[in-house]
């Protein structure tokens, strides 16, 4: 279903077997070489999601080949097959076979959720470029509120994205302010190797050189 223009929610749109690779992946970008960790915001703030990064390191409000907020560490490479599945989820939610042979993302925030963290309301306003953003969710259900581009409160949509869900952002959807505001505890089904909590995955492209 399409929520907004350029904003389309595939629920289910990964099986079982794709997730269970997707959390053993993220599993080995969380130990390193940079670690998955809470993200330091720079006025002292700590966000409550745990995040990992692949191909480009993101850091409150730029991208760079290093962690120099974390151990100094270059992130791990971005893998061709994560761009395929980006190419293949493009092409599911457009129906549009020239944007998705177009697309090219070069980097993944993988970000854990706890049955306790949040994300506020926000605009994704680092990338250098226009193309979608695809989102992923693995685990437990949340409460993504899908907002406008011009406020961080209403008028928004909240939506439920379960385990398997495909949300792509693109177009006027690009730039809306989104957040989530709360994970539902003991939804997901452990079969996917996630025993608690939510994984979300997002590829995007920085827009950056090389
Ligand atoms: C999440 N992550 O569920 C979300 C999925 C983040 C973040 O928000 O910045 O790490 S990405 C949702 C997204 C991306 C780009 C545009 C819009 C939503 N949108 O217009 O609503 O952890
Ligand atoms: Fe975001």
């Amino acid at each position: 279903s399409s929520p907004a223009p350029g904003a389309v929610h595939v629920p289910g749109w990964l099986d079982l077997d794709r997730q269970r690779e997707l959390v053993a992946a993220c599993r080995e970008w969380a130990r390193g070489p940079v670690p998955m960790r809470h993200t330091r915001l720079p006025r002292g703030g700590v966000m409550s999601v745990q995040s990992v990064c692949v191909g480009w390191h993101w850091r409150p409000y730029s991208y760079s080949r290093t962690a120099l907020d974390v151990n100094g560490a270059r992130v791990a490479d971005f893998p061709s097959w994560l761009a395929e599945l980006g190419r293949a989820a493009v092409a599911d939610a457009y129906r549009d076979p020239a944007a998705s042979a177009a697309y090219a993302p070069d980097t993944a925030l993988v970000n854990f959720y706890g049955a306790d963290a949040v994300m506020g309301m926000h605009q994704d306003r680092d990338e250098r470029s226009d193309a979608p953003v695809v989102s992923l969710s693995i685990g437990d259900t949340c409460v993504f509120r899908f907002g406008n581009t011009r406020t961080r409160t209403k008028p928004y949509t909240d939506v439920e994205l379960e385990s398997g869900d495909l949300f792509v952002f693109g177009g006027a959807s690009r730039h809306a302010y989104h957040g989530v505001p709360r994970v539902r505890p003991r939804t997901g089904d452990p079969a996917t190797g996630l025993a608690a909590g939510r994984l979300n995955l997002t590829l995007r492209t920085t827009g950056l050189p090389g």
